[in-house]
């Protein structure tokens, strides 16, 4: 068996931790042969909730986790980690102004950037789930210069398989039949779903997605409206965010890093933009389509982007903008 891989969880007492670490443990992500140390960081107030997480891992029985470390402290948590998947973050409570926000989280992404910076492997990947995804990524990012900026992500993979989702029930298909879905920038309500490369199979035969839904209409308007609204819908129905299908989609996005990407398909992931591809801004962690090989992404560039797409594009890229100039502020007061 392979060398135990270090895999950090931060929000790790809370409910898409719940779900995720039990996918990580089964060998979903990193492969069934994988041993694995976890590590488990959330802040002093949970400790005992997650001695609790603890317990029901070691009632799993599963032979992959040789280790378990749950803890409250930054330097115990990165240290030599292969991957950190930062879920914590501070979560928006009623009448808190988007600044204030915004401003609680830069401190949050700051210190663990930094703690990355001094104690994790130069090799690790970073996943950032917790919103405002992006720009937390962004700060973290930031804080952590003697990592390369490549290993850097936001989870955008939701939205993906949202999208994915509703075109499969549109079209009463399997989700996995549908390819190629995109979803450009933010993962907040300004986000992109683009079906003009998407493909689907439909009795047999592979076609673009428009020519099988027929109604230019719903594809426009409905549409995007449901995958950049599913949220909340989600919210409004359970009182509670997303948990079981971010959990899902944070292993897919994983297990695409470690084992790349299947031939001829890609995923949507939120990278630094380095201002060429697609002309969106230098410096942004912007969602695009990207194929993953021996752990390398590239963007899948050329894609012909019409009128319309253009327009939604820079909608989103504004917004990240206008988050990475106030998180800016604040980083430099943190
Ligand atoms: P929960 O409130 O259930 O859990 C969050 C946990 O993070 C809590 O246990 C809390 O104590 C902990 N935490 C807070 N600050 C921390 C810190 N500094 N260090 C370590 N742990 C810390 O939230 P949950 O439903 O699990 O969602 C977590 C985050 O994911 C939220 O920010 C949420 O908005 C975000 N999401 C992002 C998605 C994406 O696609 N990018 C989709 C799902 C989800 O909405």
């Amino acid at each position: 068996m392979a060398e135990p891989l270090k895999v950090l969880v931060t929000g790790a007492a809370g409910q898409i931790a719940y779900s995720l670490i039990f996918n990580i443990a089964k060998g979903d992500v990193f492969g069934k042969d994988q041993a694995l140390i976890l590590v488990l960081l959330d802040i002093a107030p949970m400790m005992s909730v997650l001695d609790g997480v603890v317990m029901e891992i070691q009632d799993c029985a599963i032979p992959l986790v040789k280790q378990v470390i749950a803890t409250d402290k930054e330097d115990v948590a990165f240290q030599s980690i292969d991957v950190a998947i930062l879920v914590g973050s501070m979560p928006r409570r009623e009448g808190m102004e988007r600044k204030d926000l915004l401003q609680a989280n830069v401190k949050i992404f700051k210190s663990q950037g930094s703690a990355l910076d001094k104690f994790a492997k130069k090799t690790v990947k970073v996943l950032v789930v917790g919103n405002p995804a992006n720009t937390n990524c962004l700060i973290a990012m930031k804080s952590a210069p003697s990592i390369p900026k490549e290993n850097f992500f936001c989870l955008t993979r939701l939205d993906h398989n949202r999208a994915r989702a509703q075109l499969a029930l549109r079209l009463g298909v399997p989700s996995n039949d549908v390819k190629n879905v995109i979803i450009w920038g933010n993962h907040s309500s300004t986000q992109y779903p683009d079906v003009n490369h998407a493909t689907v199979k439909c009795d047999g035969k592979e076609m673009s997605v428009s020519a099988a839904i027929k109604d230019d209409n719903w594809l426009k308007n409905d549409f995007i409206q449901i995958i950049q609204q599913r949220g909340a819908a989600v919210i409004k129905a359970r009182k509670l965010s997303s948990a079981m299908s971010a959990a899902k989609a944070i292993s897919d996005h994983m297990k695409d890093i470690w084992f790349g990407t299947p031939e001829g398909e890609w995923v949507s992931m939120g990278v630094i933009s380095d201002g060429n591809a697609y002309n969106i801004p230098d410096g942004l962690i912007y969602s695009f389509p990207v194929k993953i090989k021996n752990k390398t992404w590239n963007i899948v560039e050329c894609l012909s982007i019409n009128d319309f797409s253009c327009e939604k594009m820079k909608t989103t890229a504004t917004e990240l903008v206008e988050e990475r100039d106030t998180a800016s502020e604040f980083l430099t007061s943190a």
